[in-house]
Parts: C-alpha cells; sequence; structure tokens
C-alpha cells in the first residue's frame, strides 16, 4: 500500500455503491489524501446522511472544523485545491470547463441511471414505463455523446488523466453495476478501452461497488 502524503482530519460520508461517492474516493485515492470512510446509506432507517446534508443524499464530507461540504462536485473540487498532488482539474477556464462539462455529462447518464433504478423499485402496476423510456433515452444519447468525444485519444480531456476520465469511469462501473444489460462495450469500443486503462488503476479497482 502507498503511504498517504497528506493527512487531514476529514471523514467522507458515503455508500460502497453511490457511483458520486466513487468519484470522491478515486481522488482522495489519486491525490493520496488519507480520509477515513464512514460507511451510511442513505435508504437506511437508522441512516444520519441528513445530519450532515439536509439533502440527506451522499457524498458528503466532514472537515476538520466540523462544516460539511456536498455534492461531490463540490467536495471534488476542494480536495484538487488542498493537495497539489496529481492535479486533476486544470487551472486555466477553457481546459477546465471542458472538465466540469464531461462530468456534467458523465453525471448526468449517472442521474438518468439513478432515476432507472428508483422507479424500478416502486411496485411493478405502478412504474410508469414512459419515465424509465425517457432515461434510458438520455442514457443511450449520452453514451454516444461520450463516444464521439472521446474519439481515439488516450483520456477525455486532451493529453493527461483528470476528473472528466474518473467521472466518465464511475458513470460506466455503474451502467456495469445495475444495468449489465446495456452492452455499452459493444457499441463504443474506444469507451470499452478508456474503462480498460482506468481499471488498472488502483484508484479504480480498491473502488468497484461491491456485489449486490
Ligand atoms: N449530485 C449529487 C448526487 C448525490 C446522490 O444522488 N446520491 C445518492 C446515492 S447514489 C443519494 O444519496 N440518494 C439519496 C436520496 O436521494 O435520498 C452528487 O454528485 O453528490
Amino acid at each position: 500500500m502507498t503511504k498517504a502524503e497528506h493527512t487531514i482530519a476529514m471523514k467522507l460520508i458515503a455508500s460502497l455503491t453511490s457511483p458520486y461517492a466513487r468519484k470522491v474516493r478515486i481522488v482522495l485515492a489519486d491525490k493520496k489524501i488519507d480520509c477515513p470512510l464512514e460507511v451510511d446509506i442513505p435508504w437506511d432507517e437508522n441512516t444520519r446522511v441528513a445530519d450532515y446534508n439536509p439533502l440527506g443524499k451522499v457524498p458528503v464530507l466532514e472537515l476538520d472544523d466540523g462544516g460539511t461540504l456536498y455534492d461531490s462536485r463540490v467536495i471534488v473540487e476542494y480536495l484538487d485545491n488542498i493537495s497539489p498532488v496529481a492535479r486533476l482539474l486544470p487551472q486555466e477556464n477553457r481546459p477546465l470547463i471542458q472538465v466540469r462539462r464531461w462530468e456534467a455529462l458523465a453525471d448526468g447518464i449517472t442521474d438518468a441511471a439513478v432515476a432507472i433504478v428508483m422507479e424500478k423499485r416502486r411496485p411493478v402496476d405502478k412504474q410508469l414505463g414512459s419515465a424509465i423510456q425517457r432515461q434510458n433515452e438520455k442514457i443511450a444519447r449520452g453514451l454516444a455523446a461520450l463516444s464521439h468525444d472521446l474519439g481515439e485519444r488516450q483520456w477525455c480531456n486532451g493529453e493527461a488523466y483528470s476528473l472528466a476520465d474518473i467521472a466518465v469511469g464511475c458513470c460506466l462501473g455503474y451502467l456495469d453495476f445495475r444495468f449489465p444489460e446495456i452492452n455499452w462495450r459493444e457499441d463504443y469500443p474506444n469507451l470499452a478501452a478508456l474503462v480498460e486503462r482506468l481499471s488498472a488503476r488502483p484508484s479504480f479497482a480498491d473502488t468497484v461497488p461491491p456485489p449486490l
């Protein structure tokens, strides 16, 4: 195990299956920031997530002064700025905003997938087929856009690994986890190659969601 280079008294509140929390866990690992994880599942009866985040969602980062940060996009920006190790967000406006755009697309696909999971938790006779279809269309268009924008490049945003790759990797990992029947690898070999590269990184390998 690599020794953490930065020890900061913080705590991450997250579930092990949340794709948004996985982004934060990967950023912590890539940047070698030591941060204890408190596992809390916001759907559980005795969850305490709402004590940290009025929205009742994970991830939440509790800071050393007791303050809290949410959501994942805010947390990763904070973490990238507290340590210069392995910068994940470009400093210049144009490339920065491109990385943020990648993240918005990847998180948006994830949001659509989460919405389907929620709808399918309702009794079968109460599920709205049209709502599920609408979300499925977002996923299909989103995957096509990710693949188009990646093209033949190795990493999403130019030459270097960045938060864009983390967000895309977490999104595709969540599709594998919840919707293994979506065969995105066959349709988009360039996304498959990206995920293969990402999976070789310990930060990704160590944060794969546990089997259902
Ligand atoms: N945009 C938020 C999304 C967070 C989110 O939706 N988390 C889910 C877990 S995957 C959650 O906590 N849901 C509980 C709820 O909606 O009540 C982020 O990026 O952190």
